[in-house]
């Protein structure tokens, strides 16, 4: 039967190994999709579900944060896109029998791809103190439960809210209310580990902490930088964007320490010459070290300011200093550091030669509308944020941001984390948001900071915090320091998760722990008023209403918004005066007030039916008005940083299979990467390997050190000969997560910095 999960654990990981492909999509693409989709959906919701997918009156999907273009094509959907919703709309059911029939214990040893396999959550379930499994309780006891808990703590912030980017405006707006109407500004999301270095950066230098551009931007862009990015995997639709823009004559330079198939060629499906042949899209590859694009920009930077400055017929205008003086601070200083920029330094810094930089140079001065594209790969070191900030720096220097086929393009991950975080989803909160809030609901609420991930995690395990509700994702499974995390989690009173699928956090528990099924994306949600529909925020600040067409998993189901608004009637009681029914009722009442509380979100209701949407306002982007302290735009100098490896180590980066969405499996191949059947290989550069003794095939226990002297090991990966950058690794997330310590974060953001570990090899 199609539908059935895997029998059993597929422990037996044995990766097989052929070279990496050098285009992405295509026919396997179309083949592979529809082999994972029948297996979880059959054959008639997969051809109901996916043409559903980003059509008009249609859901949004639930993969990545890619915005739709205006023409859509009956298809517009991507293999990746395609998986995601097949992992939600599978026929698969987890019901009360199947806990009964599987203790705890057993579901901490299986694999996080087993468990997602096993299907759709349909009951809520409750873990009592000292019981070995879950058992069936009903809404009203569950509540109960968390009524009980949180009334108990000694503190509001005691209490822990995360928000994985799933979450839709409604949901987060109602959560980040309860919150705190209860009194926490302990709002810690996924956004803590994966782009709030970009935040941090472009709210620094900028004013807002979003990107500038819109699809319509890229096509127009000529020269588009993606740096630190793999879209041909994790956002397949931006392949479409970029073919489109090389068309049109754009150049693309992409900055990655491997070679990646959906940069280097895309063959596009919705085309019969894109199928065939497909189209070629990097005309410079940078095949960086793992963290040293600080260093390329400053020295492009440089280069830049040096090509101006010469009086040259091709460095003519090369700083754009009528942009400059009108809208920028700080020119000066940059000027001053980006001069002490060295040649050798940022040889050794990037692993790059002279002419490969000079190229880079010469592609930027030619260009008179640039983009730069950028995700985990910036994001996830130590110094992220100054790295993104020069990355800032380059496109202030030659006045590209606030102008047609110009701009930032932070690439976002999760289909709604950028709405979630507009909604107020943030430790720490603007206090005009707080403001607005309080005066539409009559409420007090906190000023002081909440914590983010990483100090939410430290909290637990200092026996500061004693409750963790979770509104979706994994927590345990996506957050690092698996071993440090899982024992401050034990430590919790009670652990909640609202989910569709299980995963890791539901066998990695506090003393009680609560397990709360939900509607996804692709699920009809009728409440007391009738069918409503959601809405969500794209990458580039398009805000559109999504509505699910599938009979939900289970009727036992509640969705999102009614989940925290009757959480807050049983915790807040008669102490609150919002109308917590009524937003459950009628989620149109919601979005009056999100109108009323959120600037851009005018006439919500009214513009969230338009079937395009809306944009919402980004000064930067629509006025070239930058919202900073200085009231301009600000070029910054941090000191130039890069990884030092000692002798003998490589820097690992832990990133995604072409199979994955995050902590959830979809299954064991990556395929534009030639490994198959396994998820436990590092792939690890064949100069190195052999300095290293590494042959390719052989196994070895990767072991991350770290200043605390702390021993961390992730045992048995098979070696993979791969063209990465020299001195570089990769391996798997999360499998890998055991190895990133707890305090290895970026500065100012505290983003884990998963993207660079300091490993040795102990072969087995
Ligand atoms: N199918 C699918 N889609 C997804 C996801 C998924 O798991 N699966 N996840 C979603 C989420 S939440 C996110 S945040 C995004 C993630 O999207 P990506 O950021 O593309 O994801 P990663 O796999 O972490 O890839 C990081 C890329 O950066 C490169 N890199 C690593 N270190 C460096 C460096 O120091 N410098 C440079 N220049 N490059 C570097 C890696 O080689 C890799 O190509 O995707 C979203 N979309
Ligand atoms: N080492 C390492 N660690 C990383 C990263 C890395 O690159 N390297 N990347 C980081 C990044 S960028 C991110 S964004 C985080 C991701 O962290 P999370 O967002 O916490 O993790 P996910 O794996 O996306 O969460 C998957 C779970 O979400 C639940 N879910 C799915 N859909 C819905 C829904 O509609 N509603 C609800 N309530 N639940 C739903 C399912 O139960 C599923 O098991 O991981 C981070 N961790
Ligand atoms: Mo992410």
């Amino acid at each position: 039967m199609a539908t059935k999960p895997p029998a059993g654990d597929p422990v037996q990981d044995a990766p097989q190994v052929a070279p990496p492909q050098h285009a992405a999509a295509g026919l396997p693409a179309i083949k592979h999709t529809l082999r994972i989709a029948q297996a979880q959906m059959g054959l008639a919701r997969t051809a109901r579900t996916l043409l559903k997918v980003n059509q008009k009156n249609g859901f949004d999907c639930p993969g990545c944060a890619w915005p739709e273009g205006d023409s859509r094509h009956t298809a517009e959907f991507c293999e990746n896109g395609a998986k995601a919703v097949a992992e939600e709309a599978t026929l698969r059911r987890v019901t009360p029998a199947f806990f009964a029939a599987h203790p705890l214990a057993e579901l901490a040893d299986r694999s996080g791809y087993w468990l997602g396999q096993q299907g759709r959550i349909t009951h809520p379930m409750y873990l009592p103190e000292g019981a070995d499994r879950y058992e069936p309780v009903t809404w009203e006891r569950a509540f109960e439960i968390i009524a009980e808990e949180l009334n108990a703590l000694g503190s509001p912030d005691e209490a822990l809210f995360y928000t994985s980017g799933r979450t839709s405006n409604e949901a987060a707006f109602l959560f980040q209310l309860f919150a705190r109407e209860f009194g926490t500004n302990n709002l810690p999301d996924c956004s803590n580990m994966c782009h709030e270095s970009s935040g941090s950066a472009l709210t620094e230098t900028i004013g807002i902490g979003k990107g500038s551009v819109s699809l319509e931007d890229l096509h127009q862009a000529d020269l588009i930088i993606v740096a630190g990015q793999n879209p041909g995997t994790n956002h397949p639709r931006m392949l479409s964007a970029l073919e489109k823009a090389k068309t049109s004559g754009a150049k693309i330079i992409s900055v990655n320490p491997l070679p990646e198939a959906g940069t280097e060629r895309f063959k596009n499906p919705q085309t019969p010459i894109g199928m065939l042949k497909g189209t070629a899209l990097t005309d410079l590859f940078l095949q960086i070290r793992i963290g040293g694009d600080q260093a390329l920009f400053r020295l492009l930077n440089k280069l830049v300011i040096e090509a101006s400055e010469s009086g040259s017929a091709a460095g003519s205008g090369a700083v754009d200093m009528d942009f400059v003086r009108e809208h920028t601070h700080g020119y000066e200083d940059l000027r001053t550091a980006a001069a002490a920029a060295d040649w050798d330094e940022t040889l050794t810094a990037t692993g790059l030669t002279r002419p490969e930089i000079e190229r880079a140079l010469a592609m930027i001065l030619a260009s008179q509308r640039t983009i730069v594209c950028w995700a985990m790969g910036l994001t996830q070191h130590k110094h992220a944020v100054a790295t993104i900030r020069e990355v800032v720096n380059l496109l202030l220097l030659r006045g590209n941001i606030g102008r047609p086929g110009a701009g930032v393009c932070p690439v976002r991950g999760h289909s709604n984390v950028q709405g979630d975080r507009t909604m107020g989803i943030f430790e720490r909160p603007a206090p005009a948001f707080l403001d607005a809030l309080d005066r539409e609901f009559g409420i007090t609420s906190p000023r002081h900071h909440g914590y983010d991930v990483v100090r939410s995690i430290e909290a637990l395990r200092d026996g500061k915090a004693r409750v963790l509700f979770a509104m979706g994702g994994n927590f345990v499974g996506a957050t690092p320091d698996t071993e440090v995390t899982e024992a401050a989690i034990r430590r919790a009173d009670l652990t909640v998760h609202v989910s569709t699928k299980l995963n890791r956090s539901h066998a990695v528990t506090g003393r009680r722990a609560l397990i709360l099924p939900t509607l996804g994306r692709t699920d009809k949600d009728v409440q007391a008023s009738g069918r409503q529909f959601v809405t969500v925020e794209d990458s580039m600040g398009m805000v559109h209403a999504s509505r699910g067409n599938l009979t939900p998993a289970s009727p036992h189901l509640l969705s999102e918004p009614a989940i925290v608004a009757r959480m807050a009637r049983a915790v807040l009681g008669d102490a609150s005066a919002t109308p917590w029914e009524e937003f459950e009722r009628d989620y149109a009442a919601i979005r009056d007030r999100i109108a009323r509380v959120v600037p851009g979100f005018e006439d919500f209701n009214a513009r969230a039916a338009r079937p395009e949407g809306f944009r919402l306002p980004h000064a930067p982007r629509d006025e070239r008005r930058f919202p900073t302290a200085t009231g301009k735009a600000n070029f910054t100098a941090a000191p130039v940083e890069y990884p030092k490896v000692p002798e003998g180590r490589l820097l690992l980066q832990t990133l995604r299979s072409h199979d994955q969405y995050n902590t959830t499996i979809y299954g064991l191949d990556d395929r534009y990467r030639g490994i198959t059947g396994g998820r436990r290989v590092v792939m690890v550069n064949p100069e190195d390997a052999a300095e290293l003794g590494l042959a390719d095939g052989s196994y070895t226990d990767l072991v991350s050190e770290w200043k605390d002297g702390v021993e961390r090991r992730a045992p048995g990966f098979r070696v993979v000969h791969y063209p990465t950058a020299r001195g570089c690794a990769a391996a798997y997330y999360p499998e890998t997560n055991v190895l990133v310590p707890l305090d290895s974060t970026a500065d100012t953001s505290n983003t884990p910095a998963s993207k660079s570990v300091v490993v040795r090899f102990e072969p087995a």
